[in-house]
């Protein structure tokens, strides 16, 4: 029997693919491993908790190795605000907590088979100059530059989990099957993001439906590339599940719509005329998501594994986020 390990579970993208993998294959036992217990949404569905610190080398291995996990989702992670605020830690979290865990990937592989393991990259890799006009759509070996912590740390994780891979110890067929996804702000019905910069998509939705003023803490012309995190919980499984021949790079852009903070202000207020959408630019987060791409292009993995999104920007508002968030605060539609 194998199973799933999933680190950094309590978060957004932890939830939402723990009640994913549950109802697709309920029989296959899911491993947590995070902080603090597991939430109550996903408490039930989950097979061992394991509660401790990812860069700790002996958190799950015994758990680990006694299931012959096969897949790691590897979601602990600190986002691009809070790394600014603490560079170190964030440093320590991100890629000692990502080495920690290759680590044990490997060793899983050596002794029943190999490991797919699922990097959440994200947007944060690219560095665009400073004051760059709306671009064509980035490509995966474009302005690789990250100006933020957060961005440096995802970059450098993927070359790990590429070296892991592909060369560690000149091994020919490594048992550890790595494999990346960009993302870009991911946006969720049932839950919000903390630490992020993509964040105020999440929080102004989020606001409007509970009657909350809200400050955007960016300009309004800023635009970025979001998903909805139904299409975010499936595109990690599709990667997952992509035949290895058929996957020509490590990691892979996946994108939903560009949307600028204007645009989604205005589409809560054509749901929800009584919002109160303000601008507040912060200068810090603003000079953060002035650096990433505004579109991306996620061209290789339409190719590689046929990824589509399932949601653009009419059908994420009116079929998935607010029947979703209103049903969550238990207001009428
Ligand atoms: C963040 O804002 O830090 C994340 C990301 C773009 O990876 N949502």
């Amino acid at each position: 029997m194998s199973a799933f390990l999933i680190t950094g579970a309590n978060g957004e993208i932890g939830q939402a693919l723990i009640r994913h993998l549950h109802d697709g294959a309920p029989e296959k036992p899911i491993i947590t491993l995070d902080l603090k217990p597991p939430v109550e949404a996903i408490a039930p569905l989950v097979t061992i908790a394991l509660t401790g610190d990812v860069t700790d080398p002996d958190v799950c291995s015994e758990a680990a190795h006694a299931h012959k996990v096969d897949t790691i989702f590897h979601l602990a992670a600190l986002l691009s605000t809070r790394c600014e605020q603490d560079p170190e830690l964030c440093h320590h979290v991100n890629v000692d907590g990502t080495l920690n865990m290759l680590r044990l990937a490997r060793s899983l592989g050596t002794a029943h088979g190999r490991v797919t393991f699922v990097f959440p990259s994200s947007i944060a890799v690219y560095g665009l100059p400073v004051g760059h006009a709306t671009s064509a759509p980035i490509r995966e070996d474009e302005h690789l530059a990250p100006t933020t912590m957060y961005g440096i740390n995802k970059l450098y994780c993927e070359h790990l989990g590429r070296y892991y891979a592909r060369f560690y110890h000149q091994e020919a067929n490594s048992s550890v099957d790595f494999r990346a996804l960009r993302f870009p702000g991911i946006i969720s019905a049932q839950t919000l993001p903390t630490g992020g910069t993509t964040d105020y998509a999440s929080e102004m939705i989020h606001a409007a439906v509970q009657g909350k003023p809200y400050a955007t803490f960016v300009q309004e012309e800023t635009t970025l590339p979001f998903m909805m995190m139904p299409d975010a919980v499936r595109a990690l499984l599709m990667l997952a599940q992509a035949p290895a021949d058929r996957l020509t790079r490590t990691a892979y852009n996946v994108n939903g719509f560009s949307i600028s903070a204007a645009q989604i202000a205005a589409l809560v207020a054509r749901h929800f005329p009584a919002s109160q959408v303000s601008f507040a630019p912060n200068p810090v987060r603003q000079r953060i998501v002035d650096s990433w791409p505004n579109e991306l292009d996620d061209s290789r993995a339409q190719t590689d594994w046929d990824w589509s999104p399932a949601f653009d920007v009419e059908s994420a508002f009116a079929d998935y986020l607010i029947p979703g968030i209103c049903a969550h605060y238990g207001v009428e539609t």
